[in-house]
């Protein structure tokens, strides 16, 4: 009994009026840091395009996850599927939108080993670089994940990374726009390894989806990394990063429409009927794959292009002016809007991170690579990077006179 009261007590017996809870709301996330003021420079996230937003709020109570019951939502979700699939190289892929790369990665880890029930101890190879999501997946489905070590240049090593692939492999992962510098791993030479092996390939865009297409009709020299190669399986990529959709929007992508038939889950009892899926959750929004149908309607092609150009323009600015700072180098080439920050003698770039962070700028630092990361998204501007130019380089003459 006095625990029962014990829990009740956090719960307002009569509710405030909506200006008090507003002004509550506002007071805790005055904490929050903020896309517009130009600080967040870490993160893979964005805001979502402001149309997008607007049709998110109209219908945020649609439930994917009982399709039958929203078959008109059901329908902008395929109609994105086979729109995207076709920007990556192929037609008629089949496909579904999901709660962020990590599910699509989960389902792709999954289908590698449904489609392989006689290898008992079933491995996956990934680079070292792949995303911690394999991990995850690995660890729920008790895969074994094998990963290829990197070169110095960040590279995975090729050597090693086939090294790894035995007859316990029942699926392989390349990487396009890692997670710590946006680097593409060789997806061709990998579906040439496996070529009639009968091992599954799933490709993580996650990040790269929404920025690859768009360079390609920019002009720049991108290698392949999609379904024009034929033995990727399936594609991660993600409308909440460079998509502009609204968190959490993810995207899984698979040539082979058989593969639902085979590996997806059954709900039986439905109210709206049973359809195979591919998920890991249930209920789902449908409303931000309507947001991000919208979004695609209202971009275009051409939309798309200048977000990712603007980014790039962006890109090359920073990555020009980190180049001239004595003490710092660029840790790779950006090949897209991801920039990685390392120290040009080998020492820790711990020092630097922290400087930076009472200076409020938000970075990923991945310390086992030893650089900072700067995600140039577009919500960061040319004028927030000469800011933190600024400061970059001040912080990196100070670290080097003491
Ligand atoms: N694959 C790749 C290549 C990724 O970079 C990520 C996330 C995922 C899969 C997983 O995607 P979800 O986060 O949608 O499940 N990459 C970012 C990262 O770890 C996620 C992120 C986003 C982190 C915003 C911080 C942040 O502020 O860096």
């Amino acid at each position: 009994m006095k625990d029962i009261l014990k829990l009740s007590i956090g719960m307002l017996k009569q509710g405030l009026d909506k200006e008090e809870i507003l002004r509550l709301i506002n007071e805790k996330l005055e904490l929050d840091h903020d896309y517009n003021d130009g600080t967040i420079l870490g993160s893979m996230c964005t805001e979502p395009l402001e149309f997008g937003r607007e049709v998110y709020l109209k219908y945020l109570s649609k439930n994917l996850g009982d399709p039958g019951l929203f078959p008109g939502t059901a329908t902008l979700e395929k109609e994105i599927v086979s729109e995207l699939g076709q920007l990556f190289g192929e037609q008629n892929i089949i496909g579904t939108l999901t709660t962020g790369g990590s599910e699509a990665n989960l389902i792709a880890m999954r289908i590698a080993k449904k489609l392989h029930p006689n290898i008992e101890k079933p491995e996956v190879v990934a680079p070292e670089s792949a995303h911690i999501s394999f991990d995850k997946a690995a660890d729920l489905l008790d895969i074994k994940l094998r990963k290829a070590r990197l070169l110095n240049n960040y590279e995975v090593d090729l050597t090693h990374y086939k090294e790894l692939i035995n007859e316990n492999t029942c699926g392989v992962i390349g990487v396009a726009g890692t997670t710590s510098l946006g680097l593409i791993d060789p997806i061709e030479e990998i579906g040439n390894f496996i070529k009639e092996r009968n091992i599954f390939f799933h490709v993580d865009a996650a990040f790269g989806g929404f920025v690859l297409p768009f360079l390609k009709y920019l002009k720049y020299n991108i290698k392949l990394w999609d379904f024009s190669v034929k033995e990727v399986n399936s594609i991660t990529a993600d409308p909440h990063k460079m998509g502009l959709g609204l968190i959490p929007t993810g995207g899984f992508f698979v040539r082979n429409s058989q593969i639902l038939n085979k590996t997806g889950f059954e709900i039986p009892y439905l109210a709206g009927g049973n359809f195979k899926h591919f998920h890991i959750v249930g209920t789902r929004p449908g409303g931000t794959v309507i947001a991000f149908w919208a979004i695609m309607k209202y971009l275009g092609l051409d939309g798309f292009i200048d977000v990712v150009k603007r980014c790039m323009e962006n890109t090359h600015f920073l990555a020009r002016k980190v180049a001239e700072i004595n003490g710092i180098k660029l840790a790779a080439q950006p090949k897209m809007n991801v920039v990685g920050i390392t120290t040009e003698n080998g020492d820790s770039i711990c020092k630097i991170d922290e400087e930076l962070r009472k200076k409020k700028w938000m970075l990923g630092k991945f310390e086992d690579l030893n650089l900072i990361r700067v995600v140039v998204m577009p919500h960061v501007k040319k004028e927030h990077l000469a800011f933190f130019i600024e400061d970059l380089k001040k912080i990196s003459k100070k670290l080097q006179i003491s």
